[in-house]
């Protein structure tokens, strides 16, 4: 059998750990015959902690063959020692009367804290995904922390995105959600994101020639799929959970075993493709083998497209500026 991995989780206590730490112990995301001992961090308060502790109870009680072990930890440095993959998802959150200045830098401590101690005492091959909001600014912020580790290493998730993307689009042609393929989403995982269909098939057949109606793709479908974390907030009264915690599943998934020559879209620091300036953490479509992502290259970016492309940018841009001080 395979040696156990190791998993580190913040935020483990939470509403996306507690969707997502059943999924990683019953092998759904590292596969059936991967046994993981998870690292879960959980900030130093006595609540906290006693939450996790009791999410650690469940995780017991489910008697999952695959978990090899488990630890709780107020400390990074600890949590991540020799980790190979790290899921950070622990972040603050906007509070009542927070400007977005505030939020970035109450969130740019934390990440600087954590990439730090990534660079400490992490795996050198750890992958790590970012899930934390302003989730890319987050990556960008660890993976400058991090100077002895990849750059390629530190990715951002905007998985969500694209998944929601792929339901509206097989909600509006009638397509199975599964054989949607070549679908991207660009840019920062916020409302400003760029879904983009141009590319995308089913069975063969092109999906923006199915819909064929710009009008839908600009004033219905790219607000539905921007706003939709809003709107799950008005409907279920909390933030998205469950459908979080799966995209991050299908992140380190794909990632790590392979997306069999199909696209998928990460978070990753550009290497200046497609005229996305070095460094910046952007959605990007790619395809994964061997535990490294490539990004799709060639792609013709039309006027409308570009528009939106670089509305995005210039968001994450503002955003990544308004830390540079911190860093
Ligand atoms: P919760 O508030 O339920 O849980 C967050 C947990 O993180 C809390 O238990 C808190 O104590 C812990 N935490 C805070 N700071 C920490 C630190 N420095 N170290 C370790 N743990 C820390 O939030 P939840 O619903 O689980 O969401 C977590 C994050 O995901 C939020 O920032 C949220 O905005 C973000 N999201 C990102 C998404 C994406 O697509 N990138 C989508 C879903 C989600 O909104």
């Amino acid at each position: 059998s395979k040696k156990p991995v190791r998993v580190a989780v913040t935020g483990a206590a939470g509403q996306i750990g507690y969707a997502i730490l059943f999924r990683i112990a019953a092998g759904e995301m590292l596969g059936k015959d991967q046994p993981v001992i998870l690292q879960l961090l959980e900030i130093p308060d006595e609540k906290a902690q006693k939450a996790l502790k009791g999410v650690m109870m469940e995780l017991q009680d489910c008697a999952f063959p695959l978990l090899a072990g488990m630890e709780a930890y107020a400390d990074p440095v600890a949590a991540f020692k020799d980790t190979d993959y790290a899921l950070l998802v622990g972040a603050r959150p906007r509070g009542p009367g927070m400007e977005r200045a505030d939020l970035l830098a109450a969130n740019a401590q934390i990440f600087t804290a954590q990439g730090k101690a990534l660079d400490k005492s992490a795996s050198r091959n750890v992958k790590v995904l970012v899930v934390g909001n302003p989730a890319n600014t987050n990556a960008y912020i660890a993976m400058k922390s991090a100077p002895s580790l990849p750059r390629e290493n530190f990715t951002a998730m905007l998985r969500l995105d694209h998944n929601r993307a792929a339901s509206q689009i097989a909600a509006k042609t009638g397509v199975a959600v599964g054989d949607i393929e070549k679908l991207t989403v660009w840019g920062n995982h916020s409302p400003s994101m760029y879904a983009d269909y141009r590319f995308a098939t089913a069975g063969g057949k092109s999906i923006k020639d199915m819909i064929n109606d710009q009008e839908w793709n600009a004033n219905t479908f790219l607000p539905t799929v921007g706003k939709r974390g809003a709107a799950i907030i008005e409907a279920r009264g909390l933030s998205s959970a469950a459908s979080a915690a799966n995209a991050a599943i299908d992140h380190m998934r794909d990632w790590a075993l392979g997306s069999n020559g199909k696209w998928v879209t990460m978070g990753i620091p550009s290497n200046g493709d497609y005229g996305i300036p070095k460094d910046i953490m952007f959605g990007f479509p790619v395809v994964t083998s061997n535990g490294k992502y490539e990004v799709v290259k060639g792609l013709d970016i039309d006027a409308f497209s570009q528009e939106r492309i670089n509305k995005t940018l210039k968001e994450l841009q503002e955003e990544q500026a308004g830390v540079a001080h911190l860093l």
